[in-house]
């Protein structure tokens, strides 16, 4: 028998194995546009979120009650680049910022119930406050048709109290199952606005996964996601 020549051909049959594997590797690709909050030149104040969800859910941008794309400010530095997103109290319960996503690519697994999205975000606020801590999350909400606001439906969300150091970003991450027939997300940023007490909060580094290996396939192809990104730049 020759050894090195067995050897050999193991090695180059666990490199191909290797090889496969790396290839089938999933093509995770975040579908939030403008996750950073960069493709708009601070100052910029985001649209009204009724464009996100009224009539119907429009994709590829935020909308917001009170927010604005910033670059550092406060002695708050953005997380991811350059600039980030702060949001204000507008007289609410919760100060929103909304992106709707459609996730029809993925229906069949989805519908099987054997789908999962991931969304996270970093938060931050500035320094001094009040008795209680600011409390903000990400959330995401399932919605079946793109006139369905102001249905109840059902959500995941992670809401977190931030500390009082401006220098420390927190994440916020909700994750579970995606219901079946949802066929839009709606990303939501918040803060509790009797938790913000003057101070701001500031949102970078959104992202948003959906996970269907569980169907024995991969995630939606990057180059797909990025054709229907392109339909909105
Ligand atoms: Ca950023
Ligand atoms: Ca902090």
């Amino acid at each position: 028998m020759n050894t090195r020549r067995y050897s050999a051909i193991f090695i180059a049959c666990a490199t191909l194995v290797l090889a496969i594997a790396a290839s089938a590797l999933p093509a995770w690709a975040n579908l939030v546009i403008d996750p950073s909050f960069e493709d708009q030149t601070a100052p910029f104040p985001l649209p009204s979120l009724a464009g996100v969800v009224s009539p119907i859910f429009t994709g590829g941008f935020w909308g917001a009650e009170a927010a604005t794309e910033v670059t550092a400010e406060s002695a708050v530095t953005p997380m991811c680049d350059v600039q980030m997103l702060r949001m204000v109290a507008e007289g609410g319960v919760v100060t929103q910022a909304f992106q709707a996503v459609y996730v029809g690519e993925d229906s069949l697994c989805i519908d099987r119930g054997l789908a999962t999205v991931t969304l996270s975000a970093y938060l931050n606020t500035t320094e001094l406050g009040g008795a209680v801590p600011v409390e903000g999350g990400a959330t995401v909400f399932f919605y079946s048709c793109d006139t369905c606001w102001g249905n109840v439906v059902p959500y995941l969300t992670d809401p977190i109290n931030l500390d009082n150091s401006p220098s420390t970003w927190q994440v916020s991450t909700a994750s579970g199952p995606i219901p079946p027939g949802t066929r839009w997300l709606l990303v939501q940023m918040g803060f509790t606005e009797a938790s913000l007490l003057g101070r701001p909060g500031y949102v970078d580094c959104v992202d948003m996964v959906i996970d269907v290996s569980g169907c024995g396939a991969v995630p939606t192809e990057a180059a797909t996601w990025g054709r229907i990104k392109g339909l909105y730049r």
